[in-house]
């Protein structure tokens, strides 16, 4: 028995960013269930979990079901005492739990005009007075949290459930070109190249259609994170490795990278190594094998 996660598309669920690095930034292992936004699928699905229907939705091993991500992050550290998903330290984790609270319950403005999505990058979006206010607020309670807790990269020393909850936060800076200081944009960078962000972002650029909810029609610019290495899928099944690196199930699907051809068992590990190859240690193995 193991966990279960119900999420929407990762592109753009915002809350089930948070939910599923709760999982995977603490190295608990989790069972996902995925359902489109938008369609019944989601709701569908949801109606074996939670009568609330909202993503993420948590079923513990003991069939516990806690929607909520603030309930999610602190039944998980109850849970998990040493995976770290709160400081150890009582001050850190009490600083870490006030920025998450208010993560969880502001920052309306932000959100509304900048919705997550993780398939764009634009250079500008116009962002009103109420956005900037929102932005400003941010850099007071990061540059807090740091100061606080003398931390340089985190809010409130090592990666903690606070940071998964700015994580969202941080794609929308990145995807809507938003104006920060050089200090709060170092901590936009450091989730940007934060590895299981990495892989959210890599799955999400390839598991399903764009959703036109998201569209904008801003001027574009280069996704400002970590530029992937140049993969691209290509047909047939001739590849160095025989076995996926991921299932060590036979290859069914091919990449190239810098001339040469690796294969998955099937068309979603192949493209999410595509999208980002570096995110994932197990393509990177035999790639530097
Ligand atoms: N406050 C909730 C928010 C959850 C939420 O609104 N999730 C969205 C997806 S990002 C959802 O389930 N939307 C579907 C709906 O409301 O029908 C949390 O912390 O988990």
């Amino acid at each position: 028995m193991t966990y279960d996660l119900v999420i929407g598309d990762r592109a753009y669920s915002s809350w089930s960013l948070r939910g599923w690095l709760f999982f995977d930034a603490f190295g608990i292992p989790v069972k996902l269930h995925h359902a489109r936004l938008y369609t019944d699928e989601l709701p569908t699905l949801l109606k074996q979990f939670f009568p609330g229907k909202t993503a993420p939705t948590m079923r513990t091993p003991d069939g516990v079901v806690v929607p909520e991500t603030i309930a999610i992050a602190e039944e998980l550290a109850s849970r998990h005492p040493q995976a770290g998903l709160w400081p150890q330290d009582p001050k850190a984790r009490a600083i870490a739990r006030a920025v998450a609270a208010e993560m969880h319950a502001g920052f309306t403005a932000l959100r509304s005009h900048c919705p997550m999505n993780l398939r764009v990058s634009y250079q500008d979006c116009a962002p009103p007075p109420e956005v900037l206010a929102d932005l400003a607020r941010l850099e007071t309670i990061w540059a807090w949290a740091q100061d606080q807790t003398g931390s340089q990269t985190w809010l409130c020393g090592a990666y903690s459930a606070a940071d998964a909850f700015f994580a969202p936060v941080a794609t929308r800076i990145a995807t809507y070109n938003l104006p920060l200081g050089p200090r709060a944009m170092a901590y936009v960078q450091a989730h940007l190249a934060h590895p299981s962000f990495r892989r959210w972002r890599a799955m999400g650029l390839v598991d399903g259609a764009d959703q036109e909810f998201y569209r904008r029609d801003y001027p574009r610019r280069p996704w400002p994170g970590p530029a992937p290495l140049p993969a691209r899928a290509v047909e047939g099944t001739q590849a160095e490795n025989a076995t996926c690196p991921y299932s060590g199930k036979p290859v069914t699907h091919v990449l190239e990278l810098e001339g040469r051809r690796f294969g998955f068992c099937n068309a979603f590990c192949r493209d999410k190594t595509v999208a980002d190859p570096e995110a994932w240690p197990e393509f990177m193995a035999i790639y530097k094998s």
